[in-house]
């Protein structure tokens, strides 16, 4: 049995040795001999080039090495066979580190601090309570509910809004178009995790950081964004950042990616970039549970966190 492998911004060589530690006896090929290898039985990508899976004549299912897949099914066409992603604890874990990381750093005044210390300040700042604090995490799945969990361990007060109206213990959920205006009035600091789909792409744009609570105990709302890049309106950002609307924002995804020398947000003072790092893939804990979900469809099972196309997620 053969598995392309087709990956751009990862390392291939490492997704290539832990697949083949996970399972040796299958074949992983780089690069497929020709354009309709018949040979080939899985695919799985990272932002595969456009085209090269809908030549591939008896490909039986696609696997993402990510969470998202908007890099899969941007491209037209694909072939009519099963879409699954990641969902693991290790990228799960990852990622509400990052979610925490950033949380407690706005919450308890990392950026002001910092500027203190450049200049000898010693001044201290208030600092409400984390049970003050409600953080709104917009896109309430495998990451965000497990971000809230622990959000909610340190005493924050969370709230949730999602498509379908999930809910999870001790959690204001609100869900659609007609819950996102009370979601987002409730919420202090606001986290995205939502994947792109044609709902979301440019989601976060002037009118949703307008409806932002303007009083919060930190003094102004703040964005953090670690879903995808295209849905944010990074002009409306830095209109909002500069007008006071938006207090301060940590991003780690952007339109364009890697983020343009020339873009103002990486020397703009209120905002925290980091370089599409909040939660990586990581091979030797991946590749695994890729192997076993092969595994399990050669037996006939069902495949686990399938896409949804329509929905695109
Ligand atoms: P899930 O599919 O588990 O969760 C997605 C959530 O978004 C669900 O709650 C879903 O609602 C909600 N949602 C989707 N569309 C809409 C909509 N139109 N309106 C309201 N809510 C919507 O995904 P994950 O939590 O596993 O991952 C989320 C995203 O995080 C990924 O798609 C990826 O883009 C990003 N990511 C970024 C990483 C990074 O390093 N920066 C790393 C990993 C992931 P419902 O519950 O009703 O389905
Ligand atoms: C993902 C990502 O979708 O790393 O997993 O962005």
């Amino acid at each position: 049995m053969s598995i392309l492998l087709s990956v751009t911004g990862f390392d291939p060589q490492r997704w290539y040795e832990a697949l083949k530690a996970a399972d040796p006896s299958h074949t992983i090929v780089l690069q497929p001999g020709r354009a309709d290898d018949p040979s080939i039985d899985y695919a799985v990508v990272w932002k595969q080039p456009p085209g090269i899976l809908s030549a591939l004549p008896n490909l039986k299912a696609i696997f993402s090495l990510g969470a998202g897949v908007d890099h899969i099914l941007a491209d037209r066409s694909l072939p009519d066979v099963p879409i699954a992603r990641i969902v693991a604890d290790d990228l799960t874990a990852r990622m509400s580190e990052y979610v925490v990381w950033r949380v407690l750093d706005h919450f308890r005044r990392g950026r002001a601090y910092r500027q203190q210390q450049a200049q000898r300040i010693w001044h201290e700042r208030m600092q409400p309570a984390a049970r003050e604090v409600t953080v709104g995490i917009m896109g309430f799945g495998a990451l965000g509910q497990d971000a809230a969990e622990k959000l909610r361990t340190l005493g924050f007060q969370v709230a949730g809004w999602s498509r379908s109206g999930r809910t999870a213990p001790g959690v204001a959920t609100y869900s659609g178009s007609d819950g996102l205006s009370p979601f987002l009035a409730a919420s202090d600091i606001l986290v995205v995790l939502l994947p792109l789909t044609a709902e979301t792409r440019g989601i976060i744009d002037a009118d949703l950081l307008s409806k932002l609570k303007r009083q919060t105990p930190l003094g102004g709302p703040v964005l953090i964004n670690a879903g995808r890049g295209a849905l944010q309106d990074e002009v409306a950002i830095l209109d909002a950042l500069d007008r006071d609307i938006l207090m301060e924002a940590s991003l780690d995804v952007f339109t364009v990616e890697p983020l343009p020398a020339a873009s103002p947000l990486w020397a703009h003072p209120k905002v925290f970039v980091t370089p599409h790092a909040a939660a990586v893939s990581d091979p030797e804990q991946l590749a695994p549970l890729v192997m076993q979900q092969i595994a399990a469809h050669q037996r006939g099972e069902p495949l686990k966190h399938l896409v949804d196309r329509a929905s695109g997620y």
